[in-house]
């Protein structure tokens, strides 16, 4: 078993619901991949979903609006190069994922697999949410890998989280027909009040819990934030039949 992670380090994330690691993704690794995320949103290179499609509140109205091609992930990252698809298998992950999940580690490639590229004007906010409000697994407990390529800051749309909020039972109540917290909902104030951002620089690492509620704001500033994620499960936590989840396919990766 891997000892990446720390004793204090599993505590925390098993606390908290998510973990930062500095510095994990060296210069040379985050340059090779910006190039690569640089290239394929210039060439457009598929599959794409644009900001049109996403649909959230201030996105452009089609992919014929102004905007409307304002790209929001470049999907099926693992598929796209080399360089992603070693990020995605680089064993410190699955080492310190195999460590938190006590099991053989799966990547997802149904869920996330993305870059996640928010522009500024077009590239908007992200209410409270679960990742795991539309994968269908056996258990909730899959975990979310990000790389932060560039700085991340409040004005650029750097993530919240609630801390602890994994660990939370919500009632249907608190949530919208989306699964986003509902801002009207009184029981929701004290947890958007325990909300803190989690400034990133380039090359640090976050991993999250898939119950862990996120948000992330809009890019106010004049350059493209580009953050790569991916999902693990653990190998005994199989998606259930017939649902997006199964149909994306996985790689066993330890
Ligand atoms: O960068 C954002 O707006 C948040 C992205 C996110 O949380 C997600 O896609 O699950």
């Amino acid at each position: 078993m891997s000892d990446f992670l720390s004793p204090a380090q599993l505590r925390q994330f098993r606390q908290d619901g998510y973990l930062v690691l500095p510095g994990m993704a060296s210069p040379e690794v985050r340059a090779h991949i910006r190039a690569v995320v640089q290239d394929h949103l210039q060439q457009a290179t598929p599959p794409l979903e644009y900001e049109a499609e996403v649909g959230y509140p201030g996105a452009p109205d089609s992919l014929d609006a102004p905007g409307g091609r304002t790209v929001r992930r470049l999907q099926g990252a693992y598929q796209r190069n080399d360089v992603l698809r070693a990020w995605a298998e680089d064993p410190r992950i699955v080492g310190g994922i195999e460590q938190l999940l006590e099991e053989p580690v799966v990547l997802t490639l149904a869920h996330h697999n993305c870059v996640m590229t928010k522009h500024p004007h077009y590239g908007t906010a992200t209410g409270w949410h679960r990742d795991i409000r539309y994968w269908r697994f056996a258990r909730n407990e899959l975990v979310t890998v990000w790389l932060a390529l560039g700085d991340e800051r409040v004005d650029n749309g750097a993530l919240h989280v609630i801390p602890g909020s994994h660990r939370l039972d919500i009632k249907p109540e608190q949530l919208d027909a989306l699964d986003f917290l509902r801002s009207d909902a009184p029981e929701n104030a004290a947890l958007f009040a325990q909300g803190i951002t989690v400034e990133l620089q380039a090359g640090d690492v976050l991993f999250f819990h898939s119950g862990l509620f996120h948000a992330a704001g809009p890019n106010q500033s004049d350059a493209v934030k580009m953050s790569v994620a991916f999902a693990y499960r653990g190998s005994s936590n199989l998606p259930l039949a017939g649902s997006r989840s199964a149909a994306g396919g996985d790689v066993a990766l330890s």
